[in-house]
């Protein structure tokens, strides 16, 4: 049997408004890239990243939502599989982070109750064209218990800080299984084979 290549699967989501740059936090992320050209998202997109943390491999799947109205609905299915949601907004954008509490409220309706948030306030390299001070973010995060950063995917400014704090903070969250049993798929539940054995007796 083929060893997998990595010990643990972390679903993410990137949510918030149009334009505000889901899709470039995650390309700078995924390929250290940036793009100035803005092709908004239809529907949904994803894209892999594998990690380590801990000692553990950790594959990151992360899917990046379209902020328009009308792919809502396909877009709010996506929730109630993801274990960590970052929810961003534009700190140049005023009515991007006016639609925060809109969004928080869509992760309520609709994603797991343990899913692990994270607010970013992403295009901190236009200071000149900042509408939302980083003290209403930090607020406003505050209020939710939730962590807080202030992106830039342009700039390279605390992306890969955010994705790791949030894959962390789920590790930490996860339980901890059996050490040394490398061939034993602990992502899925499924298909296991031998954890019987190794935990139980
Ligand atoms: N200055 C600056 N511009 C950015 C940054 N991130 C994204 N942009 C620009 O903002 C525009 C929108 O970025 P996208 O990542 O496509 O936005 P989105 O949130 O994915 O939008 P939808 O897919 O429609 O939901 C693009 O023109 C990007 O170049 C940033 O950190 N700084
Ligand atoms: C904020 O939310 C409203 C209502 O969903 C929407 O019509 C508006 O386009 C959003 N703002 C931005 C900047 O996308
Ligand atoms: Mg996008």
């Amino acid at each position: 049997m083929a060893k997998k290549t990595y010990d643990l699967l972390f679903k993410l989501l990137l949510i918030g408004d149009s334009g505000v740059g889901k899709t470039c936090v995650l390309f700078r992320f995924s390929d250290d890239a940036f793009n100035t050209t803005f092709i908004s998202t239809i529907g949904i997109d994803f894209k892999i990243k594998t990690v380590e943390l801990q000692g553990k491999k950790i594959k990151l799947q992360i899917w990046d939502t379209a902020g328009q109205e009308r792919f809502h609905t396909i877009t709010t299915s996506y929730y109630r599989g993801a274990m960590g949601i970052m929810l961003v907004y534009d700190i140049s954008n005023a009515k991007s982070f006016e639609n925060i509490s809109k969004w928080l409220r869509n992760i309520d309706e609709h994603a797991n109750e343990d899913v692990e948030r994270m607010l970013l306030g992403n295009k901190c390299d236009m200071e000149d064209k900042r509408i939302v001070p980083k003290a209403k973010g930090e607020q406003i995060a505050r209020e939710h218990a939730i962590r807080f950063f202030e992106t830039s995917a342009k700039a390279n400014i605390n992306i890969e800080k955010a994705f790791l704090t949030l894959a962390e903070d789920i590790l930490k969250k996860t339980p901890v299984k059996e050490p040394n049993s490398e061939n034993v798929d602990i992502s899925t539940g499924g298909g296991v084979t031998g954890w019987k054995t190794k935990c139980c007796s």
